[in-house]
């Protein structure tokens, strides 16, 4: 016979006389069933504490201690354990107690060997029902706990997209000396989701990301950049699923002809259904597309072929440092002679310092979004060209 975790059932055997614990042992023995002994309710309960027993088997009458307080001390800690009760000279009373405290049977000496194994194995397998119903009661707990903390996120997610607004940061023309366009990106005042990548993380794991993209959209579109100035607008690749994106009256579908939508290689749009399709039906209604986070190591140059991107941006980790990194310098170099030829605008973004700036238009960028120029800020901030 197992026991509930597979090994042997083991029963506490508790009773003052050696001789009617032999008796026990060999009868369950028999089945199987293995055995621990104590004389009296102490000596049980220590055993108890320190190893884990299927069912006890305890005598009523034993010096020290008796039986029914054994009883009620292991009723105190455990309320599954089956408590088989034996006694010489039974009594109402007796009896009444002994069940009263959740005894699983009251048994009258002498106790059979058959009667006893029967009785134990009835009681291991009432013991596993026990177990299992408690388990099941702890484990929709559980799931309870899960329902109220997703509950709880949703209302903070709730939260961060009535207080959700875009920052605007500039990408300016060195050559031109103006600001050529604004990024949006986003922004919530929800003190818990104010990282954009948390609550972009945060979207995902509630499944709410289509709806996300719908309202950083229609943000957006209550912003209108200045006059002959572009929107960069960052894609998830979630939003390439939603046809709200592609209708006609979508919040930027107006001004589509000044709005380029970056997609990322960090986004796996590897995954995304007639991508080149649906790429397509953007640049039918008037959008651009730009590559965003070039050189990050992502995707490598096949999304570049797939999008056929009007600008690629140039991930910032290409570009820090990159008047001490010749290595950087000739991958820019290159990209930006691929561009060239392919009349792909190159944004190099992040960047932050003057030494950087100066190698990279030797290098023949003209574009630049960074730190060196604007930080994101409230529409739309203005760069001074001194
Ligand atoms: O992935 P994407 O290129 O859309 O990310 C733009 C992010 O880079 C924004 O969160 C913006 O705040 C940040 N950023 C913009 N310019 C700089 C910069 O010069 N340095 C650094 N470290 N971060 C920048
Ligand atoms: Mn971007």
């Amino acid at each position: 016979m197992d026991s509930i975790n597979g090994a042997r059932p083991r029963v506490l055997l508790v009773d003052d006389e050696p001789a009617i614990r032999h008796m026990l042992q060999r009868a369950l023995g028999k089945a199987g069933i293995s055995t621990e002994e104590a004389s009296n309710g102490r000596e049980a309960l220590d055993l108890l504490a320190n190893a884990s027993f299927d069912v006890v088997v305890t005598d009523l009458n034993m010096p020290g201690q008796s039986g029914l307080e054994f009883l009620r001390a292991i009723r105190k800690k455990d309320l599954d354990m089956p408590v088989i009760v034996m006694t010489g000279n039974p009594s109402i009373d007796s009896s009444a107690s002994a069940l009263e405290h959740g005894a699983f049977r009251y048994l009258v000496k002498p106790v059979l060997p058959a009667t006893l194994r029967d009785v134990v194995e009835r009681a291991i397998g009432a013991h596993r029902l026990a177990r299992q119903k408690r388990r099941g009661l702890e484990l929709s707990e559980h799931e309870e706990k899960q329902r109220s903390d997703r509950a709880e996120l949703d209302s903070r997610f709730a939260a961060a997209l009535d207080r959700l607004w875009m920052a605007f940061q500039p990408i300016v023309s060195v050559e031109e000396r103006r600001v050529v366009a604004y990024e949006a990106l986003l922004r919530s005042d929800e003190p818990t989701l104010a990282n954009p990548a948390v609550l972009l993380q945060t979207a995902e794991r509630l499944d709410r990301l289509t709806e996300l993209g719908r309202t950083i959209r229609t943000t957006i579109g209550h912003a209108t950049p200045p006059d002959g100035v572009n929107l960069f607008v960052n894609l998830h690749a979630t939003d390439l699923l939603d046809e709200e994106l592609y209708a006609a009256h979508a919040p930027l579908t107006r001004y589509a002809d000044r709005i380029v939508l970056e997609i990322t290689e960090r986004a796996s749009i590897e995954e995304i259904p007639q991508l080149e399709e649906r790429i397509g039906r953007l640049r039918a209604l008037g959008f651009r597309i730009a590559l965003d986070d070039l050189g990050a190591g992502y995707a490598g140059l096949t999304s570049f072929t797939r999008l056929e991107p009007d600008v690629a941006k140039l991930d910032m980790s290409l570009i820090r440092d990159i008047h001490l990194r010749p290595a950087k310098q000739t991958i820019v170099r290159s990209l930006q002679e691929i561009c060239a030829e392919l009349g792909t605008v190159v944004v190099a973004e992040g960047v932050e310092t003057k030494l950087e700036l100066d190698i990279l238009v030797g290098l023949g960028c003209d574009r630049f979004q960074g730190y060196f120029f604007a930080k994101p800020g409230r529409a739309f901030p203005t760069v001074d060209f001194g």
